[in-house]
């Protein structure tokens, strides 16, 4: 309220009112004006680096009072707000979507040619925002696109990383780990060194009681440590709204260092406290999937958490409501466990901080709280030993154990003489050492639960948390299937593709009502239609190549099939079934006369994606990747019958090019293992049929777009268990067809046999825990479906079609919608489009 400018010198303001750009000329004189001031250069030092920051800061400029406006608009309407913590924003580039979101990118193309640039090179130059692993984090990028655009009054909150994503460079075949320094030029972060909260680590509790009696807890000494907000503007699509993205950065809390211990000559520990602050926020932890149980990580989730609760909390007493209203005002949706403590957090600043009682606490609590589950995978679950969360957060354990406490009390009630359901849901694992189960914890503290596919939303309930169900009921528990967003991953990855749909349903109201799709179909038979719409593959596929050849340095002819899997590699999604498939359609060609050869199909296998740099498997499966490819793309007899590419640093970015270049995509996993996947939902929008098992969205996607366009194949989720079971205590056969790519792995076909001996083992020795043989011959059939189905390129054309315009529903806009009325209860805010049709004022 102090900086709040006093009335009668308002109108001086008013009257300067900052605009931005207005037309092509304007977006030039900003571009130049950039160029010139703010970085200090002029038309004879201007490269594209230079051109991009230029560009960038005249759309940044625009977005920065519609943002403002936005929170303005949002503060006086004073309705509920959403808030959105995710450890993970997987955001790509800003520029593009910033620039397509507020419409002007034709003329910022154009505007670019006339100063001397072409818009490719300009938007190539920015680096990716990293800040996530995979799924998750891009879901939450997708979250953020749809709550803008939607007009929701929504915060995200996560943490800048200095370190996003490692960078993956593949040398001699192996995966090699480069760091992502991405903030040299950041131009869409704001800093707010004014917006800082203190975060309290380690210490111990106090009791004492007040007057009445009653006790209060004191969490007292210990070491603090400075949360920085840096906030980074969220543009809606054909909408004035502007949403925050608010990113803690961490600092030591007395300054820049210590001064006496300067002064008194201890330099180095001086800066080691600021190093040992600064670390917090340093690095994203790069497991996708995976859950290690270390200090610094517990760290991170309770500065994140705690910053963005403080900023949650302080905004709602502004408003001098009652406490008990809280939940009236504040939905907090929970991305994973990776923030539960958040539950903790808030129970402790109501009951130790704001005084309330336990029971009216915890009321709050749970109506506040919304928590969605992303995996089954027992590794991926988060469990924090009750020891290190005793010593870094001692009050927030005592917490813990009466949350337990009352828990278990109503368990109990609900079933008198059962001891084992106790010990099953008990928030606390009597292992040795003992274990807080924090998927337990968000349970117990939200008023809803969901999963993110419906069969993921069905295992959960029967499977993991089968007892909470029995406890809470059935309502609980809900399912919202993943989206994606159509700008992201239509229109701006595939604008030919967006302006042809555009063109056919009377503009690009699809975009905002992806529904809008089903019109498409009304043009299959349509010769012309398809004859671009073929065109446009080609040349999507064309830009691939392209980037291959520049690289991996891979010659791939575009009139191959491309058969596409990028995803983080991982054992469970079966990019070992891939590349075995891969050899033995490989031996199969070398098996047969030349005359048979030049009857086959073309086809190229590409594959991208990260190891965790402590996944020994995982890189595995990469080197065999690559050592196959270097056999087979330098085979005189197979030609272009088989080329095998590994794509490195499979990014956000590289999705853009790689997604509508694709002819058929492997969405392969274990029945039951992937909760959703969002790249197959994104495959098939850009016109890319499907290879899959029946697993998360895949089924659903089949469920919309019909069984005839999508080749399915292998066991089901249901028999995934007596498979398992099988392989242990019964006999265990090897499918004859991987055996014979086994023999020649081993024979030496790819290189040393040893360095590819732990897949093989895991298949044959180990028990096979993810179905490779079980569905190996199930998948080499259905490859040859697939090669079938591609020599009749009409029909494989009506396929694609028919896909895309039953897409509809995998829009991440249908999916927030359903959040907003089912979890979070909220509204979105009416807001009057722009007179110039761009839907920004
Ligand atoms: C994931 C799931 O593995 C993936 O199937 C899902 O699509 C996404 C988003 O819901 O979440 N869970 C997870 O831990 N990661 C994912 O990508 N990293």
């Amino acid at each position: 309220v102090e900086a709040s400018i006093p009335e009668p010198q308002r109108e001086a303001w008013t009257k300067h009112q900052a605009s931005g750009f207005k037309d092509k000329d304007g977006f030039e004189q900003e571009v130049v004006r950039h160029v010139e001031t703010t970085l200090a250069r002029s038309m004879f030092n201007c490269d594209e680096q230079a051109a991009y920051a230029a560009c960038s800061l005249a759309f940044r400029d625009r977005l920065v009072l519609e943002w403002n406006r936005t929170q303005q608009r949002q503060t006086f309407a004073d309705s509920k707000r959403v808030y959105y913590l995710s450890l993970e924003f997987l955001m790509g580039r800003a520029l593009d979507n910033a620039m397509l979101n507020i419409g002007q990118k034709d003329l910022a193309k154009s505007g670019l040619a006339d100063l001397g640039f072409r818009i490719e090179d300009v938007i190539e130059q920015e680096h990716d925002a990293a800040l996530g692993n995979g799924g998750l984090g891009r879901l939450a990028a997708c979250f953020l696109d749809s709550l803008a655009s939607l007009n929701y009054p929504a915060w995200g909150y996560g943490l800048r990383y200095r370190y996003g994503i490692f960078k993956q460079e593949i040398i001699d075949g192996y995966q090699v780990e480069v760091p992502d320094y991405w903030l040299d030029f950041n131009p869409w972060e704001f800093p707010r060194h004014d917006v800082t909260v203190d975060i309290q680590f380690y210490g111990h509790v106090q009791k004492s009681t007040d007057a009445s009696g009653k006790s209060i807890a004191h969490w007292e000494g210990g070491e603090v440590v400075k949360a920085v907000a840096y906030d980074v503007p969220i543009p809606g699509y054909a909408t004035p709204s502007t949403n925050n993205l608010r990113l803690w950065s961490s600092k030591a809390s007395g300054g820049e260092f210590d001064f006496q211990k300067f002064n008194s000559g201890d330099y180095e520990s001086s800066v080691a406290d600021q190093q040992r602050a600064e670390t917090i926020s340093a690095v994203l932890y790069p497991n996708d999937n995976l859950e290690r149980g270390k200090e610094l990580r517990l760290k991170q989730q309770y500065f994140w958490v705690a910053a963005s609760l403080y900023d949650i909390v302080r905004r709602f007493k502004k408003s001098k409501r009652p406490w008990r209203e809280f939940p009236e005002q504040v939905a907090i949706q929970l991305n994973d466990t990776h923030p539960t403590l958040a539950v903790v957090e808030l129970q402790r600043i109501l009951i130790d901080l704001e005084g309330l009682e336990w029971d009216e606490a915890w009321n709050i609590v749970t109506n506040t709280f919304g928590y969605t589950n992303h995996t089954v995978l027992p590794e991926a679950l988060e469990k924090w030993s009750v020891g290190l969360i005793q010593h870094l957060l001692p009050r927030h354990l005592q917490i813990i154990y009466d949350i337990n406490l009352f828990f278990l009390q109503t368990v109990e009630r609900q079933f008198p003489n059962d001891r084992e359901i106790l010990r099953r849901v008990s928030i606390i694992e009597e292992s040795q050492p003992k274990m807080v189960r924090m998927a337990f914890l968000a349970i117990v503290g939200s008023h809803k639960v969901n999963g993110v596919a419906e069969l993921h939303s069905d295992l959960i309930k029967t499977t993991i948390f089968k007892d909470f169900v029995e406890i809470f009921g059935p309502d609980k528990f809900t399912n919202v299937t993943n989206g994606i967003t159509p700008r992201r991953w239509l229109h701006q990855a595939n604008p030919r593709l967006s302006d042809l749909i555009a063109s056919k349903t009377g503009g690009y109201d699809f975009l905002t009502d992806l529904t809008k799709l089903n019109q498409v179909e009304n043009f299959v038979n349509d010769k012309a239609f398809r004859k671009e719409w073929a065109e446009i593959k080609y040349a999507n596929k064309v830009r691939l190549a392209k980037h291959i050849k520049e690289s991996a340095g891979v010659e791939v002819n575009p009139s191959s099939l491309f058969d596409v899997q990028v995803k983080r590699i991982h054992e469970y999604k079966r990019q070992q079934l891939n590349i075995f498939g891969v050899i033995h359609r490989y031996l199969t060609l070398k098996n047969m006369s030349p005359e048979e050869r030049k009857k086959q199909l073309p086809r190229v296998t590409i594959f991208g994606g990260k190891a965790a740099p402590g996944y020994w498997m995982a890189k595995q499966i990469i080197h065999l990747v690559n050592a196959v490819g270097n056999v087979v793309n330098n085979d005189k007899d197979i030609g272009d019958l088989l080329k095998v590419v590994f794509l490195e640093d499979y990014n956000v970015s590289k999705a853009e090019i790689i997604v509508p270049a694709s002819d058929i995509s492997e969405h392969i996993s274990t029945a039951g293992t992937e909760a959703s996947g969002t790249s197959n939902m994104k495959f098939v929008l850009n016109g890319g049929l499907i290879i899959g098992t029946c697993d998360g969205a895949n089924i659903e996607i089949t469920r919309e777009i019909g069984e005839n366009n999508i080749f399915l194949f292998g066991n089901l989720a249901e028999d995934v268990e007596d498979l398992r079971h099988s392989h242990t205590y019964g006999s265990h056969n090897i499918d004859p067809d991987l055996a014979k790519v086994f023999e020649a792995i081993e024979k030496g076909m790819f290189g040393s046999q040893q360095d590819f001996a732990g897949m093989i083992t895991a298949v044959r020795d180990h028990g096979d825990y993810y179905l490779v043989s079980d569905d190996f011959h199930s998948y080499i059939e259905t490859h040859a479906l697939v090669d079938e189905a591609y020599r009749n390129q009409e029909e494989w054309i009506t396929k694609c079609i028919t896909s895309v315009s039953r897409m509809g529903f995998f829009s991440s806009d249908r999916c927030i919608n359903e959040y907003a009325e089912e979890i979070w209860n909220i509204e979105p805010l009416r807001v009057e489009k722009a007179s110039d049709g761009t839907g920004k004022g």
